[in-house]
């Protein structure tokens, strides 16, 4: 888009889009076009009641970051710019653009003068840190709280997952430089609570040891997602407590053997089982993350998936999310049918609250409702 005689952009994220946080894509964009010259705006319509036809003319480009969730809003909201304005140029980044190279693409994406795949930004360490100054913080639900990153990338590659399709490598940024960025929103933005959004916290524990012994010293409050690890020690855990750490979710996936081979998700369930007691026994919440029929998954892997989460009960704390398996672009599983899992999770529901283990009911009836 450079040398298009480009001098403002707005950069808008539609609806629907998880909002209790700001968006860290569009701060990190934000902040680097910002670096590079361009005047920049945001505006996210997730939390902004405006309407973007009527002001999208005072700027030389409308920059979308698109979702799977938003793609529809983005691509009818590009379109009547470009009828009432077709002066004005439309840049789409995000996950979605990279997803379209799996998948026919929508006839909308005509509209797009460029479209951007993947991080397209130098390293973490290289660019500068999202300041979120323009975005309306006391908007988001979530007070005094933000989104940062410590790594791209991650160190596994199960068979469900794109996270290797949208970075092939994974990096880790240098703690200090952690440390800076946090030390400037806690005076700036006085922000108390950082949420990772790393696919995980935990891929290099030398410098996931070194955060933890700055952190420690911040007086703030974080969270995280994180692997099951076997050479995760007691010690490393309690020093991520004594730093902060509120709470870790965890992709387990599975209870069966079997089709935690299938995923390839790189651990076996006695290590998962330590894992979780060494939380435990340094007072580290976490919650877990399922996936019910995954292909090769049948009644008996089901049935062990249930038992695993009754044997180990008093040791995990919470389960974040019980999702039906669904294929991802790009990814080479097979397609299972839904409504399978979808009986599936109303079944693991039942027992999970027959059991009395703590559950996030919001993420489960919207997606039972949504069917
Ligand atoms: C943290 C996270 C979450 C958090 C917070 C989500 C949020 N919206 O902030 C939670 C746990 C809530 C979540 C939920 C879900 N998530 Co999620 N999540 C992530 C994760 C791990 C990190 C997101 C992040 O902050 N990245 C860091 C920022 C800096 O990167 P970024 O947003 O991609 O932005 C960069 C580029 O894309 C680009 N860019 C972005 N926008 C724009 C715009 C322009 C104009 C340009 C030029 C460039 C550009 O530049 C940015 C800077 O480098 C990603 C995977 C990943 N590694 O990115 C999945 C991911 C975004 N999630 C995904 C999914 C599917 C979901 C769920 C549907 C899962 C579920 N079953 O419930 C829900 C949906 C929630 C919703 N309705 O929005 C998919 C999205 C796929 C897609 N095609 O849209 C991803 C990519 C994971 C995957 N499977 O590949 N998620
Ligand atoms: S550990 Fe998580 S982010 Fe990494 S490949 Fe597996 S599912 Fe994806």
């Amino acid at each position: 888009m450079r040398g298009q005689d480009i001098k403002s952009i707005l950069l808008v994220l539609c609806p629907p889009v998880w909002h209790k946080l700001p968006p860290l894509g569009l701060a990190y964009i934000s902040e680097y076009l910002k670096y590079l010259g361009y005047a920049v705006s945001v505006l996210d319509l997730n939390i902004e009641d405006v309407s973007l036809l009527e002001i999208a003319g005072k700027y030389d480009c409308i920059g979308f970051s698109v979702f799977n969730t938003n793609q529809k809003n983005v691509l009818e909201l590009s379109k009547q710019i470009k009828e009432k304005n077709p002066k004005i140029k439309i840049l789409l980044g995000g996950p979605q653009c990279f997803s379209w190279q799996f998948e026919k693409p929508p006839d909308g994406i005509k509209y797009a003068d460029n479209m951007i795949l993947g991080d397209a930004l130098p390293d973490l360490d290289e660019r500068p840190f999202p300041s979120f100054a323009g975005f309306k913080l006391d908007k988001y639900e979530r007070k005094r709280a933000l989104p940062i990153l410590f790594s791209r990338g991650c160190v596994r590659k199960c068979r469900f997952c794109s996270e290797r399709l949208l970075s092939d490598k994974y990096s880790v940024r240098d703690p200090e430089k952690v440390i800076e960025e946090i030390r400037y929103n806690k005076k700036v933005n006085n922000t108390k609570w950082f949420t990772f959004h790393d696919s995980l916290i935990n891929g290099d524990l030398k410098k996931l040891e070194q955060l933890c012994g700055h952190l420690k010293n911040e007086d703030i409050k974080w969270d995280a997602q994180a692997i099951i690890r076997k050479d995760m020690t007691e010690e490393l855990l309690k020093q991520m407590k004594d730093s902060g750490c509120f709470n870790l979710f965890i992709g387990l996936e599975s209870g069966s053997e079997k089709v935690l081979k299938l995923m390839d998700k790189g651990f076996t369930l006695p290590e998962a089982e330590m894992f979780f007691k060494r939380c435990r026994s340094v007072d580290l919440h976490f919650e877990v993350s399922l996936i019910v029929g995954f292909p090769g998954e049948g009644d008996v892997e089901f049935n062990e998936t249930l038992s695993f989460i009754k044997r180990n009960r008093e040791y995990i704390p919470k389960i974040a999310q019980i999702n039906p398996f669904m294929k991802y672009s790009g990814t080479d599983v097979s397609d299972a049918p839904v409504d399978m899992g979808m009986g599936r999770v109303k079944r693991f529901i039942e027992t999970v609250e027959n059991l009395g283990i703590k559950y996030t009911p919001e993420f489960v009836n919207n997606l039972i409702r949504g069917q």
